[in-house]
C-alpha cells in the first residue's frame, strides 16, 4: 500500500518535468483555490491602488494580506513537488533550501518597463502563478525560449551568460526574433490559479507587457540557485537585496 502511494506521488514529478524537457514548461490546471485567488486578486488591486496605480513588486513571503502566498512556501505537497520535478530534471535531490519567492504586480505606465526583458533567472527551477492577467488589450504572456543552456559548472561561465543576453543588441535580436516567432519560442497565455513549471536558470524567458489601465500579476517561486556556494559571487555580492537576475 505505501509503496503504490509512493509510486503515485513521484509520477506527477516525473511527468511534469517530462512535459517541462518536451514543450518547455508544464502546467497544473487549477491549483490555487477559487476563494484564496479572489483574496489574493483583491490584495493585488489595492496594493496597486495604494501606489498610485503603478507597478509594485513584493519579495519573500511576508506582508502579503494574510493571502495564500503567505503560506505556500511552507506547504508539503507545494515544496515536495518542486523538490520533485527538481530531482527529475537534475537526477539528484534537492538541497535542503527554501524558495526566493517574488509577486510582481505590473500596472501603469510603469508596466513596460518591467517587460520584454529577456533573462535567465539565477535558480534552477520557476514556479509561476498567475494572479490577475489583463482583460483586454495585449494579453501578458510568458515568453521562453526553452533549455538554451546547460547548468553551468562556475559562476563565472553563468555570468559570461548573462553579460551576453543583458544588452540592448541582444535585446533587440530576441525581440525581433520573437515577433517573427523564430525558433522554438513558446508564446504562454496564462491563466490565473494556475502552476506553471519551467527551467527558469536554463531558458531564456520573459514576458510581454500589460495596458496601462490592466494589472498583470504574477507570483514566482525561484528553487535552488545552483552557484550558492560559489566564492566568486560570494565576492561579488552587493548587501542589497539578491536580484532574481544576478
Ligand atoms: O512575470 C512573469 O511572467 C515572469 C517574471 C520573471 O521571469 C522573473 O521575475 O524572473
Ligand atoms: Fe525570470
Amino acid at each position: 500500500m505505501i509503496e503504490a502511494a509512493r509510486t503515485l506521488a513521484a509520477l506527477l514529478p516525473a511527468d511534469l518535468a517530462g512535459r517541462i524537457e518536451k514543450h518547455g514548461y508544464a502546467v497544473v490546471d487549477g491549483f490555487v483555490p477559487p476563494d484564496e485567488l479572489r483574496k489574493a486578486q483583491a490584495f493585488v488591486r489595492g496594493a496597486v491602488a495604494r501606489n498610485g496605480g503603478e507597478y509594485v513588486g513584493f519579495s519573500g513571503h511576508e506582508d502579503l494580506g494574510g493571502t495564500f502566498l503567505e503560506r505556500l512556501q511552507a506547504d508539503p505537497a507545494f515544496v515536495g513537488l518542486c523538490r520533485g520535478i527538481y530531482q527529475e530534471g537534475n537526477g539528484a535531490p534537492a538541497p535542503d533550501v527554501g524558495f526566493y519567492q517574488i509577486l510582481r504586480c505590473l500596472a501603469g505606465t510603469q508596466a513596460k518597463r518591467h517587460s520584454m526583458r529577456f533573462h535567465y533567472d539565477s535558480y534552477v527551477l520557476t514556479a509561476l502563478i498567475p494572479i490577475m492577467m489583463p482583460s483586454h488589450g495585449t494579453k501578458g504572456n510568458l515568453i521562453i525560449l526553452p533549455q538554451t543552456r546547460p547548468i553551468r559548472k562556475f559562476y563565472g561561465a553563468n555570468l559570461v551568460d548573462k553579460i551576453l543576453v543583458d544588452n540592448r543588441l541582444s535585446q533587440v535580436l530576441f525581440k525581433y526574433a520573437y515577433g517573427r516567432r523564430w525558433g522554438r519560442m513558446v508564446s504562454l497565455e496564462l491563466k490565473p490559479g494556475n502552476l506553471y513549471f519551467f527551467w527558469g536558470y536554463r531558458s531564456l524567458h520573459t514576458n510581454e507587457p500589460c495596458d496601462a489601465d490592466e494589472i498583470r500579476s504574477t507570483a514566482l517561486f525561484h528553487f535552488v540557485d545552483p552557484h550558492a556556494q560559489s566564492s566568486l559571487k560570494r565576492m561579488m555580492r552587493t548587501p542589497a537585496e539578491p536580484s532574481a537576475r544576478a
